[in-house]
């Protein structure tokens, strides 16, 4: 039977939607249904593991899957001892300290001796050691957020991605204790045929990811703009310029980063740019 790499996902919740987008991207695509355990990708040598996010590390620490992906948030909490292979670019969001509206908060130190709920309790325990501060860590499977309106605790460490619910609960953000994204882990000494497996997954995810932040750009200039516009978006090695119809025109094709995109845009009409297509990259390969 050929090798294959087995992967552990998130089975349903925050991640399996931002997980199997990215692998249908990389052209990894698979079949699940409600009740499947696991499950084959078509065209691709992986069988996939549908666990809960908590559990992920540790089957991936202990051999019974060879990779996994998974929140970082999950997988410091965890303690897991497996490789971080490669940040994959969603399911962001932090986990942080927040104390209730109106309460004094100038520093970490403002919560010794207070309780503070959780369910990341290892992770804040390590932050609060850093800090030199002894609090009580209160730790809780969810619902975090409503444990200083019934009275459990004076502050919480939970994670956020747009604020509303902290806002919600009249909490404050008042420290960041870890910046989180989901990220492809693997099980330490991994055989040669599945780290083959794992080196085109990650091949194809970091193609997939650098066309997201990148645009392809094609635009018509007076010849004597581009040398102006061609240091606006030198591309990814070098854009290609054809002559148009029109005497003294060209047309130039290059790749623009999404970052200062509507700067650059700007930029360009005010260089003598005309008729400026914007088209989206679906694989970028260096
Ligand atoms: O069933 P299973 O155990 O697999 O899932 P789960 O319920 O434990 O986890 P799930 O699906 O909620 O989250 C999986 C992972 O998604 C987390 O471990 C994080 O890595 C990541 N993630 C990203 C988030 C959020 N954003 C997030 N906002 N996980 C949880 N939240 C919660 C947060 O706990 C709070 O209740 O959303 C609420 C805050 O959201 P905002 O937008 O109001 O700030
Ligand atoms: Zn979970």
């Amino acid at each position: 039977m050929a090798e294959l790499l087995r992967l552990a996902i998130q089975k349903s919740g925050r991640l399996f939607e931002g997980t199997q987008a990215l692998l249908k991207e990389c052209d990894i695509e698979f079949s699940a249904g409600k009740s499947s355990l696991k499950s084959r990708a078509f065209d691709f040598p992986v069988e996939f593991y549908f666990l809960r996010d908590d559990d992920i590390p540790t089957y991936v620490a202990d051999g019974v899957a060879d990779a996994g992906i998974v929140g970082l948030n999950a997988l410091k909490e965890s303690g897991a001892e497996v490789t971080i292979a490669d940040p994959l670019g969603f399911g962001r969001c932090r986990l942080s300290l927040a104390v209730p509206k109106g309460v004094a908060y100038t520093e970490v130190a403002s919560l010794a001796g207070k309780r503070i709920a959780t369910s990341h309790p290892r992770i804040l325990r390590d932050f609060l050691k850093d800090k030199g501060v002894g609090a009580h860590i209160h730790e809780l499977a969810g619902s975090v957020e409503i444990a200083p309106s019934i009275g459990l605790a004076e502050a919480v460490c939970d994670l956020v991605s747009t604020g509303s619910t902290l806002a919600s609960n009249g909490l404050i953000e008042v420290e960041t204790v870890l910046l989180s994204e989901a990220v492809l882990i693997t099980r330490k000494n991994l055989p040669t045929a599945q780290q083959g497996i794992l080196d085109q997954l990650i091949f194809r995810a970091r193609a997939v990811r650098k066309a997201r932040h990148n645009k392809y750009i094609m635009l018509n200039a007076p010849t004597d703009a581009l040398d102006r516009i061609i240091a606006l978006i030198p591309g990814a090695t070098s854009p290609s310029i054809m002559p148009l119809a029109k005497k003294g025109w060209s047309s130039l094709h290059s790749v623009v980063s999404d970052h200062d995109f509507w700067e650059v845009i700007g930029s360009l009409k005010a260089a003598g740019a005309e008729g400026i297509l914007v088209l989206p990259i679906e694989k970028m390969i260096a």
